[in-house]
């Protein structure tokens, strides 16, 4: 033990005598705030799918989907109790919808994207246009557009939530509401968005739909999955990322939604990743394969073998590498597009 500092007691006077007036000492917490590198409180996780869907099925007979509104087991972040949150600023949850369920229509400006686990013929409804669910698809709900679910399918269908909600609460911009109707009509037929901006091409008039938001709300996993395959066979891998490639709006080039990106990878037979560590914590989604991810931060690193369906989170500036013997294709999302709007992105390759 340190002898106190003479001043010591004079400081502690100090201190609580300036608190009702809502005053506090700058140096007492100076480096906390200021830290040399990221502390994210946030801890590296894993979500078994074999653990997991038996409470999912639970879910199904505890509530329907429209006394629930959604139906969601939440992956919460052991590091960030009570806080919905998977990382700092963003939350994820696994969705069950049944046969001939609802989750009713509502908007908010929270961004959502739907990752489709498990299950196929449930849909979700934007803006009058339907798009039917099948594994590996990646579906967007842009800020402030009506959004309802349902399901014609045979069984269960599961799929990933991934909103900014965190973030948004962190700036107060939350608004809400319900929709007059429990279900939207129906006012486009299905693939009409796919056809105007999903072909390398676009309306010769008029601006996209979504604002900031990809006007494409589905984007099919055949045609992503046929992508990473052709690459796979024919272009260089990457030491780090095997076969990566991010999803983007086609008006723009940039990420789907302004808060989130999103990307799929393909890791080839065999791939022994490179280690890495970047500032924006990223929740991953395994499609299909097995594979590890090792994870470390100033300690010993954290070994996770996953395979389908499985769910795992990377925090801020924590190293991460990925090995798969057998091969892998890998969904995942990050708000990587908020750090660099603001332009203070990091990201390091390490060998
Ligand atoms: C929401 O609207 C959905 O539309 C899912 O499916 C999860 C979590 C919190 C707030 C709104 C959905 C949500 C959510």
């Amino acid at each position: 033990m340190n002898a106190p500092h003479p001043d010591a007691a004079m400081r502690q006077q100090l201190y609580s005598d300036m608190a009702p007036l809502n005053l506090t000492p700058l140096w007492e917490s100076l480096h906390a705030l200021v830290p040399l590198k990221p502390a994210s409180p946030c801890v590296p996780t894993l979500w078994k799918y074999e653990h997991v869907r038996p409470f999912l099925m639970r879910a199904g007979e505890a509530i329907t989907a429209e006394e629930a509104v959604r139906r969601v087991l939440v992956l919460e972040n052991p590091g960030l109790p009570g806080q919905s949150s998977i990382t700092q600023s963003l939350y994820a949850g696994l969705q069950l919808i049944l046969p001939g369920e609802v989750a009713p229509s509502h908007r908010h400006v929270q961004s959502a994207l739907r990752f489709i686990v498990e299950g196929t013929g449930a849909y979700t409804a934007v803006n009058g246009e339907r798009a039917t669910m099948r594994p590996g698809d990646f579906i967007i709900t842009p800020s402030w557009t009506f959004h309802d679910h349902g399901s014609k399918a045979a069984g269960p269908v599961v799929w990933l939530d991934g909103l900014d909600i965190p973030l948004v609460r962190f700036l107060d911009a939350g608004f809400a509401e319900n929709d007059t109707r429990k279900s939207q009509t129906v006012m486009r037929a299905e693939g009409t968005s796919l056809a105007r901006y999903g072909h390398n091409m676009a309306p010769v008039r008029g601006d996209g739909p979504f604002g900031l938001t990809s006007p494409i709300f589905s984007y099919p996993y055949e045609r992503s999955r046929e992508a990473l395959q052709r690459l796979e066979r024919d272009a260089p891998v990457d030491d780090w990322d095997g076969v990566k490639l991010r999803y983007i709006n086609p008006l723009t080039g940039g990420s789907p939604m302004p808060t989130m990106a999103t990307f799929m990878q393909r890791l080839p037979a065999g791939f022994d990743g490179r280690p890495w560590r970047q500032t924006d914590g990223a929740v991953f989604s395994v499609v299909e394969g097995h594979g590890e991810v090792l994870i470390e931060r100033d300690g010993p690193s954290q070994r996770f073998k996953y395979g389908p369906r499985d769910h795992f989170v990377i925090p801020s500036w924590h190293t991460a590498r990925l090995k798969s013997s057998a091969g892998c294709v890998l969904f995942s999302f990050s708000d990587r597009p908020v750090y660099q709007a603001l332009g203070i992105h990091r990201e390091e390759r390490l060998s």
